[in-house]
């Protein structure tokens, strides 16, 4: 009896012990608890040795604050100079194929967040449509009717993603469920997140939300 009594109070012992190591290497790691408390419990936050981002950033800059998309409404549209207009489901953008790469958005507030993305390529749904000769422009919409724009060009040279995962997680409501444009090498405000419409174009000089408000396009 009396050992049992032992054995408890020495797993007892021996379980606060491990949970305290656990604890200790995260804070020596180098992240803050504010911002371990921000990862999403399922959600990576370590790539091939490259410390990540919390999906979910400590600051909302959206135009019209984070949007709630109802998936069961939702169709995501490839309007404009196309040969066919194209209409797609969620599951429809999850059949085609899968790519996955790690990719720092950088906001031109001077933060940044680096996360692994994983989605389709652009250029596989604006293929489904068929873009015409003349379109040199795409022009996203969003829910919350922010737009931007980037050229066909740089789109399918950079291989760009629609992401619909972040760190191995759903792309959470606050980095644009059901999917964001992964704007790589290009200003936040770029990455347009609940896209709700690709749009062929052949306006070079488009301007979006904040393209119209002085930013570069
Ligand atoms: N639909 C939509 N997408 C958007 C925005 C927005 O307001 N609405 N803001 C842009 C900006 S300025 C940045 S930096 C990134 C990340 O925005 P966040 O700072 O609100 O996280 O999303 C971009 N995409
Ligand atoms: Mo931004």
């Amino acid at each position: 009896m009396k050992k049992n009594v032992c054995l408890i109070t020495l797993l007892f012992f021996a379980f606060s012990l491990a949970s305290c190591t656990s604890n200790d290497k995260q804070t020596k790691d180098g992240i803050s608890g504010a911002t371990i408390s921000r990862y999403s419990e399922l959600e990576i936050n370590e790539y091939n040795g490259i410390k990540l981002d919390p999906s979910v950033g400590p600051r909302d800059n959206s135009i019209k604050g984070i949007q709630k998309v109802e998936i069961s409404n939702y169709v995501l549209k490839v309007t404009g100079l196309v040969k066919n207009s194209v209409s797609l489901t969620y599951k429809d953008v999850l059949m085609l194929p899968a790519y996955e790469k790690l990719i720092t958005l950088n906001c031109v507030e001077g933060w940044h967040a680096t996360i692994l993305w994983k989605g389709v390529l652009l250029s596989d749904i604006i293929g489904l449509a068929e873009a015409d000769r003349n379109a040199n422009t795409v022009i996203f919409h969003s829910i919350d009717s922010y737009t931007t724009a980037l050229p066909l060009q740089v789109i399918l040279d950079k291989k760009m993603i629609l992401a619909y995962s972040s760190n191995k997680i759903t792309l959470p409501p606050a980095l644009g469920y059901p999917f964001i444009v992964v704007a790589e090498d290009r200003a936040g405000y770029k990455w347009a997140r609940w896209v709700t419409e690709i749009e062929l174009s052949k306006n070079a000089n488009y301007k979006g939300y904040w393209e119209q408000r002085g930013y570069p396009n």
